[in-house]
């Protein structure tokens, strides 16, 4: 059975030999990138059973991109070739102005993933398996993709644990509202966010705030880019469902923070737990409570919620391109182990440095026993 199935476009990559617009680039270095096929790459790295679902054109890039995330290990034989479709292309335009260092250029529109709706995606090639991972990149795609994102995350009984990063990618969003990417999230179980793309998609700001407007999800991680994660998870959070027989069950109970972390104030600012040299960019913001539901017709913010804040290691940025879906696959691998929610935070932050000190999407995940043993250091020693 599949632990994780990750469902959304991937594309072929392009990585510059030197800073500059495509104007100015003379050449580049072929790679490959896609939020959720990182994701399902960084699992299958950590041990895991993880799946791709997706459309590719018949052609050439096409075969690259399934030849090259079949090599990490993941299951792509639900990846459906198009004869009629392009596969997708981008290019990063890294220059060195720090405002616009890294700006992701598109070659989509029309793409064969981009044709993907309900009625195309049968829902065999999705399960069974224990969490769907989608992102919103799938939502601004096409009017067939937002549809069969919210087939997917419609609550209905037996379905997987549906794991939920926002990703607003505001290139693609021009002249659309990306509020539909809440509704989709109130869809999900697990809910992945970054404070400065909530700010930008949604006008929200902070941990608190995000809480309030997202009280369905049993958990909400909201990230601070290189400070830390705040996660906010119910007691009542459900575990992945139908956990196969040869890995340890994950008891409904186990998902919850242990009575230690809830309400933990914030600790001290970013420490190192591995050898690199980046400040911290200053100390982090402590976790908010939930405030109260306001208006008519909400659910009630969840009023048991554990608070937990985990800063970010400090580590030397080569591009931070594909570290959000590193995180992801972090905080899912630990989630798939039932580890407590301090643990879950910690795996994403140790995934997310490894993707953020190469210049591709993919780093390589530390081994299983060294992440479990720097995710074990006592507070003091990791932050
Ligand atoms: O998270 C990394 C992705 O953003 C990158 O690989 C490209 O999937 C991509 C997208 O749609 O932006």
């Amino acid at each position: 059975a599949t632990d994780v199935v990750c469902l959304g476009e991937s594309m072929v990559t392009f990585l510059p030999s030197r800073p500059g617009s495509l104007a100015d680039v003379p050449s580049f270095t072929r790679a490959i990138g896609g939020a959720e096929s990182n994701v399902a790459c960084a699992l299958a790295a950590a041990g895991h059973r993880a799946a791709w679902v997706s459309r590719v054109g018949a052609d050439g890039f096409g075969d690259h991109l399934v030849a090259a995330v079949a090599a990490y290990g993941v299951d792509t034989s639900a990846v459906r070739r198009d004869p009629d479709r392009p596969t997708g292309v981008y290019f990063r335009t890294a220059t060195d102005r720090a405002d616009d260092a890294h700006e992701v250029v598109y070659y989509r529109a029309g793409s064969a993933a981009s044709a993907m709706s309900p009625g195309t995606v049968p829902p065999g090639d999705l399960g069974p398996a224990r969490v769907l991972h989608l992102t919103g990149i799938t939502a601004a795609l096409s009017a067939g993709c937002l549809a069969l994102l919210r087939d997917l995350t419609a609550r209905r009984p037996g379905r997987p644990l549906v794991s939920f990063d926002v990703n607003h990618r505001a290139g693609l969003w021009r002249g659309a509202d990306p509020g539909v990417l809440l509704d989709l999230a109130r869809g999900a179980d697990l809910v992945l966010v970054g404070e400065d793309e909530a700010e930008a998609a949604w006008g929200l700001r902070g941990p608190a705030a995000l809480r309030e407007a997202l009280p369905e999800p049993a958990v909400l991680v909201v990230k601070d880019g290189g400070r830390g994660a705040t996660a906010f998870a119910r007691g009542t959070e459900p575990p992945p469902r139908t956990p196969p027989a040869d890995t340890p069950a994950v008891p409904a109970t186990a998902c919850p923070a242990p009575a230690a972390d809830r309400g933990r104030p914030a600790p001290g600012p970013a420490p190192a737990p591995a050898d690199r040299g980046r400040p911290a960019p200053g100390p982090p913001a402590a976790p908010r409570p939930p405030a109260p539901a306001t208006g008519p017709g909400r659910p009630a913010p969840p009023a048991s919620d554990a608070v937990v804040f985990v800063p970010a290691p400090r580590v030397e940025v080569v591009a931070p391109v594909g570290a959000g879906d590193a995180f992801a696959a972090g905080f899912l691998s630990a989630t798939l182990r039932g580890l407590d929610l301090t643990r879950r935070l910690r795996h994403g932050h140790l995934m997310a440095a490894a993707a953020l000190t190469v210049p591709g999407d993919l780093g390589t995940p530390p081994a299983r026993a060294r992440a479990d043993r720097l995710a074990a250091l006592d507070d003091a020693a990791w932050g």
